[in-house]
């Protein structure tokens, strides 16, 4: 059965079984002190108002049995997927692959590199290790998508302008239709929010709709 969203700058439809939600890198580095995100001089705290929308979205598109995506930000123990560009712009003594109180920071099988417990996956749903900012550079998200017939995509998550956005101008070049949940997305800078979802909606919706977790979980019912 078609659904339909009340989003900007107009409704989005979709059918359930073409359709995948896909929450972005809501991990410890990001939203808990100690981590990445802290270590580039940011305030976590702002990340939190994310989490119960993301929760309420997954709930919904669980019950409306959607396929279930979570990605991670991180790198090889080795750093050697790390380009030393994006190791060298942290200040040293807090970068990538240096210990922190969660473990190497953005290093994958660290405590910081896992989802927040609140919104664990659940057994079966994927889990997309990725090392840069959108979740298609270097991953098989892709084929995972194309393999299921996937052509629509709800996604939450952080941060907005970095990699919540990035995934969806990713996604959108390749075909797919992407609403990004305004609310379940955060970053640390509010203006910076505001403007990465305006730049979504705005032209017709240039790559893709912008809507409210309450709109997309009435949607799912
Ligand atoms: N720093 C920042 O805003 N974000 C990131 O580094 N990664 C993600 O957005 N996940």
């Amino acid at each position: 059965m078609l659904r339909r969203i009340e989003a900007l700058p107009g409704p989005f439809t979709f059918e359930p079984e073409r359709t995948a939600t896909i929450v972005i890198d809501m991990q410890r580095d990001f939203l808990e002190p100690g981590g990445f995100g802290a270590a580039l001089g940011n305030d976590v705290t702002r990340l939190h108002t994310a989490i119960a929308p993301c929760a309420a979205l997954l709930a919904a598109s669980r019950a409306a049995g959607l396929l279930i995506l979570h990605t991670r930000e991180g790198h090889r123990p080795d750093l050697g997927d790390c380009p030393p560009a994006k190791l060298t712009r942290s200040p040293p003594g807090m970068r990538i692959g240096d210990p922190g109180p969660m473990g190497r920071i953005l290093v994958r099988g660290e405590a910081g590199h896992d989802i927040i417990p609140e919104l664990a996956p659940l057994p079966g749903e994927i889990v997309l290790d990725k090392p840069g900012k959108g979740a298609f550079w270097a991953t098989d998200l892709e084929p995972i998508l194309r393999h299921r017939g996937i052509e629509a995509l709800l996604v939450a998550g952080v941060t907005t302008e970095v990699c919540v956005s990035t995934t969806v101008r990713e996604a959108n070049d390749r075909g797919f239709r992407c609403a990004v949940i305004g609310d379940a997305c955060a970053s640390y800078f509010p203006e910076f929010h505001a403007a990465a979802l305006a730049m979504i909606h705005a032209q017709g919706g240039i790559f893709g709709w912008v809507a409210t977790s309450s709109a997309a979980t009435a949607a799912l019912r």
